[in-house]
C-alpha cells in the first residue's frame, strides 16, 4: 500500500551514537545491534475508523525519533507498519454510520497519511494493509494448526467452518515462548486486559481462558475471503506477526506501539511468531506511553479526541502540535492540556527567530556544541524532553545559530525553522 511522503531530512556533518531504548521485557535499557550496519522496525498502526489524535501521533512520533536517531547513528534503516483496516471496531463504525467499511478505512488512513506528514514523520518503507495479506495470513494458521498449536472451535453461527485458536500452554510446552516473557504481567493482570482489549476469555471451547482468535471464519454481514482455512477474516495479533516477518524477516531490531498493545497484542504476536520460525517478532520490544485528555485516556471509544487534522485546519502549525507532544518523554502516561499549544508556539517562535539569524555555512563545518547536546540527549533512550530544553538554553542564552544547529534541529527534532 501507498506511504506518505517523507520529509526532508538534512544529514548532519560525523555520525551520531547508536541509542539505549527501554525494552518492555527485560525492563532494562537496551543499546541497539544492528547487523551489518542495518537496523528493523516495526510498529503497529492505525485501526482506520476515526482520525489520528494526539495519542496516536505521540506513538508515531516516539518511532519517528528513533528513525531518525539510528539514521543519524549511520544505520541503515527498514521500518515496517500495518493498518488494520478489517476489524470489529471498524466494521461496527462502518454500520452505525451507514458507510462502506471500506470507504470508512480508505477515507481514514488517507486523512492518516496527511496527518503524518504534517508532522513531518518519516514513513515506514512498508505500509501494509491486512487486507492485502488475507491469504498469507491465512496460510499461518494453517501452518499453526499443522504443528498442533492451533485448533478450531465450534462455531454456531458460521457456516463456512469453525474459528481458531492459539494454544497458549501448548505453545508454552513446545516452543520458547511464554506468557509474560514479553510483558512481564501477572496472571490477574494478563486476565483482566485479555478481557479489555478485544479478548474473550469465556468462549466455550477454548482450551485456555487466554487463547487468542487466529481466524475468525465467515458470518453473514461480514467480510470475509476465501482461504486456505476456509472463509474468513484474520484474528488481531497474527496479522502483526505475519506483516513483521514478510517484511523483516524472523526477528525485527525493535517492534512496539502504545503500551495499550503491551498485552495481549504483542505477547500473542511474539508466540505466533515462535510457534512459525523459532523466533520472536522482536528482539527488543518499546512502547510509548498513554496520552489522556480530560482525565481519561485520549480514546476513539470514548470519543475524548484531540486531532490532529482538526488543529491543522484550524490554521495551528503542525510543528507546534510536534513540538508539544515531543516536550513529553516518549514512555510517560501524560494529559494534554488545551494551553499546550500555545506555548509550544511561542517556543517555535522564540526558534524561529533564532534560526533566522543564522550566519552564512562554513564550508565542512563540522559538529556544534548544539548537535553534541541533541545527539546525547537523544541516544539516551530519546530524551526528546531534554533535546528541547537544550535547544532553549542556547536560544535564551543568545547564542547564535549555525547553520549545522538549524539542521540538527530540523534531522533530529523534526522541526524544519527554515520554513
Ligand atoms: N491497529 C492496532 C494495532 S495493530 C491499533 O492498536 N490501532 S489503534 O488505532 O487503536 O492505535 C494505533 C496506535 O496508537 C497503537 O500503537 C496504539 O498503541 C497507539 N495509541 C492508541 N491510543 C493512544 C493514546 N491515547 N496515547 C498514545 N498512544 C495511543
Ligand atoms: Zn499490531
Amino acid at each position: 500500500m501507498r506511504s506518505w511522503n517523507a520529509p526532508t531530512v538534512p544529514s548532519l556533518p560525523g555520525d551520531g551514537p547508536v541509542p539505549a531504548l527501554w525494552d518492555t521485557a527485560t525492563a532494562s535499557f537496551v543499546t541497539t545491534r544492528p547487523v551489518d550496519g542495518a537496523a528493523t522496525l516495526y510498529v503497529c498502526g492505525i485501526t482506520p475508523y476515526d482520525a489520528t489524535h494526539l495519542g496516536h501521533a505521540s506513538t508515531y512520533l516516539a518511532f519517528d525519533s528513533l528513525v531518525r536517531v539510528w539514521r543519524d547513528a549511520g544505520l541503515r534503516v527498514t521500518y515496517a507498519q500495518n493498518t488494520t483496516d478489517v476489524d470489529d471496531p471498524l466494521l461496527e463504525r462502518a454500520t452505525a454510520t451507514g458507510v462502506d467499511w471500506r470507504a470508512l478505512a480508505a477515507s481514514q488512513t488517507d486523512l492518516f497519511r496527511s496527518d503524518m506528514e504534517h508532522l513531518a514523520v518519516v514513513p515506514p518503507e512498508h505500509y501494509v494493509a491486512v487486507t492485502d495479506v488475507v491469504g498469507d495470513v491465512a496460510d499461518a494458521v494453517a501452518g499453526l494448526i499443522d504443528s498442533g498449536v492451533a485448533y478450531r472451535v465450534e462455531t454456531p453461527g458460521s457456516e463456512a467452518g469453525d474459528d481458531v485458536y492459539f494454544d497458549v500452554r501448548g505453545a508454552e510446552r513446545d516452543t520458547s515462548w511464554h506468557l509474560g516473557l514479553e510483558s512481564r504481567y501477572d496472571a490477574p493482570t494478563m486476565a483482566r486486559f485479555f478481557a479489555e482489549r478485544g479478548g474473550d476469555p469465556d468462549r466455550a471451547g477454548k482450551r485456555d481462558p487466554l487463547d487468542p482468535l487466529l481466524w475468525r471464519a465467515a458470518r453473514a454481514d461480514e467480510p470475509s475471503w476465501p482461504s486456505s482455512v476456509g472463509p474468513g477474516r484474520p484474528g488481531w495479533h497474527i496479522e502483526c506477526t505475519v506483516i513483521a516477518e514478510q517484511h523483516l524477516g524472523a526477528t525485527a531490531t525493535v517492534a512496539g506501539g502504545g503500551s495499550d498493545l503491551v498485552f495481549p497484542h504483542h505477547e500473542m504476536s511474539t508466540a505466533h511468531a515462535t510457534s512459525i520460525t523459532g523466533e520472536p517478532s522482536a528482539r527488543q520490544w518499546a512502547h510509548s506511553g498513554m496520552v489522556a485528555y480530560q482525565g481519561e485516556k485520549m480514546s476513539k471509544s470514548l470519543g475524548n479526541l484531540v486531532k490532529v487534522s482538526e488543529l491543522v485546519s484550524a490554521g495551528r502549525d503542525a510543528r507546534a502540535v510536534r513540538l508539544a507532544i515531543t516536550a513529553h518523554h516518549w514512555r510517560s502516561d501524560w494529559e494534554w492540556l488545551d494551553d499546550d499549544l500555545a506555548d509550544a508556539e511561542a517556543r517555535l517562535e522564540r526558534w524561529t527567530a533564532w534560526a533566522h539569524g543564522v550566519g552564512p555555512q562554513e564550508a565542512g563545518a563540522g559538529t556544534t556544541p548544539l548537535l553534541a547536546l541533541l545527539r546525547a540527549a537523544l541516544a539516551d533512550d530519546l530524551d526528546t524532553p531534554r533535546a528541547i530544553r537544550a535547544v532553549d538554553d542556547h536560544v535564551a542564552a543568545g547564542r547564535p545559530a549555525t547553520a549545522v544547529d538549524v539542521d540538527a534541529v530540523a534531522a533530529l527534532l523534526g522541526i524544519d525553522l527554515r520554513r
